[in-house]
């Protein structure tokens, strides 16, 4: 039996496991492991670290069979990345949709390593009519939607398959990946949503066809009302959060540095401004290097609090791509990617 994690976590639903990272977490640049926010379709799989294995077949070369050993032995990746559920803040979404109640914690930062997923595919020779590679979670069972089952399988366009950066991890901030994170082996694909990161990879599949499985084409698609067509939820799009003051907290009147952090899976963060109050007025926040390409950008602001009562803020970023946080993100049926500006209330004193 897992441990509850009511004390280190805000629990969404105990069974399957899925958590947010406390609001007092978040404040940090490195998530702690025992406070990352955890999201699970199913009961988390035990695999042994000693003797696990990894498939890789499909249209290669030469199919493998790898011991974990063997994998450690490729050269290895580190960097620090920022991961988010595409389902965070869905609680935020109006008319709610279906899902997972998450309110705003279904996201965090860690430091990653392990060996890029490329050279477990040039080892294997991947053949040129090859449009996707499937990873294959060893985590399954029975959606109410999914009378028939499923497994946690999610595919990546070759492309992005073979970057560099897309990470087969076996470390988390230092440390053996845990088990609730996917340990001992996940795969972490930086600047997209949480869902394309997989956790307890078993399989790693080259497919000459696109895949459909139950979390590819059922879930983690956009459903926009009245179009058709249902685009895959791929980068993150971008977002701010304020970290410091918290929300509810009791501020005194002068000085206050306002805090939080900065994230776009499109581009790199280049802008973030804080409104006090209502209407339309905007003031630039002082950004910070953020630790990596992949994590999220410190920011800051000085706010002078001048007048005791009621007080909300919020903030909004732009990435490098020319994109801004909305006031509300578009609406989906599915209730993805909510990056509209958000608002904290809090009291001055
Ligand atoms: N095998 C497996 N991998 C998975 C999932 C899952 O349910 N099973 N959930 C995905 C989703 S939706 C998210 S947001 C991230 C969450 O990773 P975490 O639990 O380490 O925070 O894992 C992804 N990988
Ligand atoms: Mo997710």
């Amino acid at each position: 039996m897992p441990e509850l994690p009511g004390e280190t976590h805000v629990v969404v639903k105990h069974a399957p496991a899925n958590a947010e990272a406390r609001p007092e977490t978040l404040v940090e640049e490195i998530t702690p492991t025992s406070g990352f926010f955890r999201r699970s379709n199913f009961d988390w799989p035990e695999l042994s670290s000693e003797r696990h294995q990894i498939v890789v077949d499909g249209a290669v070369v030469r199919p493998l069979l790898l011991s974990l050993a063997e994998l450690r032995d490729l050269p290895w990746r580190r960097f620090t990345a920022t991961m988010e559920c595409a389902g965070n803040d869905r609680l935020g979404m109006a008319p709610l949709p279906a899902g997972e109640l998450w309110q705003g914690g279904a996201v965090s930062t860690a430091e990653w390593a392990g060996v890029p997923l490329a050279a477990v595919l040039e080892r294997a020779g991947v053949q040129p009519e090859v449009l996707e590679i499937l990873l294959e979670g060893a985590d399954s069972g029975t959606p109410a939607d999914a009378p028939g089952g499923a497994r946690f399988a999610r595919s990546l366009p070759l492309g992005k398959a073979f970057d560099p950066d897309t990470l087969l991890a076996l470390e988390m901030n230092g440390e053996p990946l845990p088990r609730a994170h996917g340990g001992p082996l996940r795969l972490v694909v930086p600047g997209w949503y949480g869902m394309a990161s997989v956790k307890w990879v078993g399989r790693i599949t080259a497919l000459t066809e696109p895949f459909a499985g139950y979390f590819q084409r059922d879930r983690y698609v956009y459903r926009f009302p009245g179009e058709p067509a249902e685009p895959p939820v791929t980068e993150m799009e971008v977002k701010s959060i304020i970290t410091t003051p918290l929300a509810g907290e009791v501020v005194p009147l002068g000085r206050c540095t306002v805090r939080g952090w900065a994230w776009s899976g499109r581009g790199a963060i280049e802008r973030v401004e804080v409104a006090i109050g209502g209407g339309d007025v905007w003031q630039p926040a002082h950004l910070h290097a953020p630790a990596s390409p992949h994590a999220w950008c410190g920011w800051e602001y000085d706010w002078e609090v001048a007048e005791a009562g009621r007080q909300v803020l919020r903030s909004r970023a732009w990435d490098a791509a020319g994109n801004v946080q909305p006031a509300a993100a578009r609406w989906n049926e599915l209730g993805y990617a909510n990056n509209g500006i958000r608002q904290i209330v809090l009291t001055a004193r």
